[in-house]
């Protein structure tokens, strides 16, 4: 049975009950998968199902309005087949910041309406002109944190925080997500959250060097969008996806203008690398741009459809996408059952001599017992959930671990697998700091500099300590405590360090303190000016600063001579 048919019968139940699935018609997209979540980068349901949501975006709502009606969106879930709606709700443009209560009371019924129909709907802060998002941010973290708070709990709202990001780069538009994330997830901790990256979302590989980290990474995707006329980077996405989780919240079958013709060949390989025909069959849920009937070939509907509630009245675009949501038909299927080694992550490192704790997950089946692997070797066994393994003082060498459940059922299920490396601790520099002289210490030439200092290392053993003023290296000490004389040090000011050089080669230096030498008491270098001066006679005498680096005042006293006076001066 084709699910456009499927889709006519929950049209008319629902217009008799309020709740069609216990009629035993399929489920709403909603009612199938409930709360999403991320799992291994792929989105998934409540259940841990691999799933692929596919819908329309809006155009503007604020150009748009009479487009989106509670008619319009049980027209798109009931006919179309879609699973998502996505609210394109632009901040500039005569958006949001012209119209605030307007536009948010508009989303909230978009939020409702998608839900009574089956739904997701994402609400999408849709900045394009300007497009760096962290100009409206004070603007962002009002609107989130108060539709976080209007609709905590229902499992139908996706946040999508900045639709494209433009002219900035990916660790500003990271910094801005760092903003918005933990005030959405202060009332709607669970609910997924979409960013966009730079470059139009275009360039969603920028993340995978430095992507969102802890909560804020949960639950978190990442936003690619493409228009068919323009963008042909397949094997760019197929790449980025093996480690970025991706969603496609919006694209076109025209150019990147939302105009110029459909390119329905390069649209149908963007929609088959998302229903999973890519290296590792991820699933990319999408949106397409846009629902509406503005006269550009992006849109969906003919010019006057939305005015007369005509929501069928398909434009070529239209058509073809209408036809891409329904065929294949949706399939949320069964949730397969899986176990899965949850600790520690693939690919890492523990310290030799420590106590390695693998840990295991069995999801949507039940097991009497875990056993758990290296390779093919049989570590143990654990029959109480939640099922772990540890390894007492583990020893050096290369780990490939394995869970495999023994089901209820009958049958077995096995992880896959996950490496681990045994390895030294990696090794800890030395530390050492200067103890005397003191920072800013001032002597008197010629001094001499006893300078100390403190190092130890606690992985291995101090060769030396090396002293430098400047670069120049003065000496070195090779026994503890550690120390060096700088004799005969003239008038100046001296940056002095010391070097802690251990076993491994690695090198600490030490922070730098200042020391100056001031040359007291010898009139003739310090000043420079006139021997004598005449009696009521105004002259010069200035500090030689070279000689006195750390002057802090300046003293002069005149002697009587039957002729002139004499005058000396100094620093002190
Ligand atoms: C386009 C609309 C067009 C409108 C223009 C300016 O199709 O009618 O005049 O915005 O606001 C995007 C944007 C999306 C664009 C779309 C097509 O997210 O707002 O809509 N597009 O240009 N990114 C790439 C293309």
């Amino acid at each position: 049975m084709k699910n456009s048919i499927l889709r006519f019968c929950r049209a008319f139940w629902l217009s008799i009950v309020f709740y069609p699935s216990s009629f035993g018609q399929s489920p709403t997209p909603l009612a199938a998968n409930g709360r999403l979540q991320v799992i291994n980068r792929q989105l998934c349901s409540e259940a841990g199902t691999p799933i692929q949501l596919r819908g329309m975006s809006s155009h503007g709502l604020q150009w748009f309005d009479q487009c989106y009606n509670a008619s319009a969106l049980q027209t798109l879930a009931m006919d179309w087949g879609a699973d998502v709606f996505r609210a394109a709700m632009y901040v500039d443009e005569g958006g949001y910041l012209n119209n605030k209560v307007g536009l948010r009371t508009k989303v909230n019924q978009l939020v409702d309406w998608s839900a009574q129909n089956g739904m997701y709907c994402i609400i999408d802060w849709h900045i394009l002109n300007p497009g760096d998002p962290n100009i409206h941010t004070a603007d962002a973290i009002e609107f989130f944190q108060l539709m976080a708070q209007q609709h905590a709990g229902k499992k139908n709202v996706i946040y999508e925080i900045c639709n494209e990001p433009n002219g900035v780069s990916w660790s500003s538009v990271k910094g801005y997500a760092e903003q918005i994330i933990p005030v959405i997830r202060q009332y709607d901790p669970e609910a997924i959250v979409l960013v966009g990256t730079p470059s139009w979302s275009g360039a969603p590989g920028d993340v995978r060097s430095n992507p969102l980290t802890g909560t804020n990474a949960y639950n978190t995707m990442y936003t690619f969008h493409f228009y068919a006329g323009s963008h042909y980077s397949q094997s760019y996405i197929d790449d980025v996806i093996k480690t970025v989780p991706l969603f496609v919240s919006e694209w076109g079958t025209s150019n990147y203008s939302g105009n110029g013709g459909n390119y329905y060949t390069n649209a149908q390989n963007w929609v088959s690398l998302m229903a999973g025909n890519n290296t590792l069959g991820i699933k990319v849920s999408w949106c397409n741009w846009s629902f509406c009937d503005k006269d550009e070939s992006s849109a969906a509907l003919n010019p006057g459809a939305c005015g007369s509630n005509n929501w069928n009245n398909t434009s070529t675009s239209g058509t073809w996408v209408k036809d891409h949501l329904l065929n294949p038909a949706d399939n949320f299927g069964p949730p397969t059952p899986f176990v899965s080694i949850t600790s520690p992550a693939n690919n890492s490192t523990v310290t030799i001599g420590s106590n390695l704790t693998v840990n295991a997950n069995v999801g949507n089946t039940t097991a009497t017992t875990v056993e758990f692997y290296n390779g093919t070797t049989k570590l143990g066994e654990d029959a109480t959930s939640p099922y772990s393994w540890t390894i007492n003082a583990i020893q050096a060498g290369t780990y490939s671990f394995t869970a495999k459940a023994i089901l209820s059922a009958g049958g077995t299920l096995t992880s896959s697998a996950v490496q681990v490396t045994a390895a030294p601790a990696p090794n800890q520099p030395p530390t050492i700091s200067i103890t005397s002289p003191t920072n800013t210490t001032t002597l008197t030439a010629p001094a001499t500099i006893t300078v100390s200092a403190n190092a130890a290392d606690s992985d291995g053993s101090i060769v030396k300590v090396e002293f430098y003023n400047g670069s120049t290296k003065l000496g070195e000490d090779l026994s503890s405590p550690y120390t060096f004389d700088w004799a005969n040090v003239a008038a100046g000011a001296y940056t002095i360090t010391a070097k802690a050089i251990y076993n491994q080669n690695a090198v600490t230096t030490s922070g730098a303190i200042t020391v100056y030498v001031n040359n007291l008491g010898n009139p003739t270098a310090d000043i420079i000016g006139p021997d004598c001066v005449s009696a009521n006679e105004t002259k010069l005498f200035e500090l030689n600063v070279a000689n006195l680096p750390n002057a802090s005042s300046f003293a002069w006293w005149c002697g009587f001579y039957p002729k002139y006076d004499s005058c000396f001066g100094t620093a002190l």
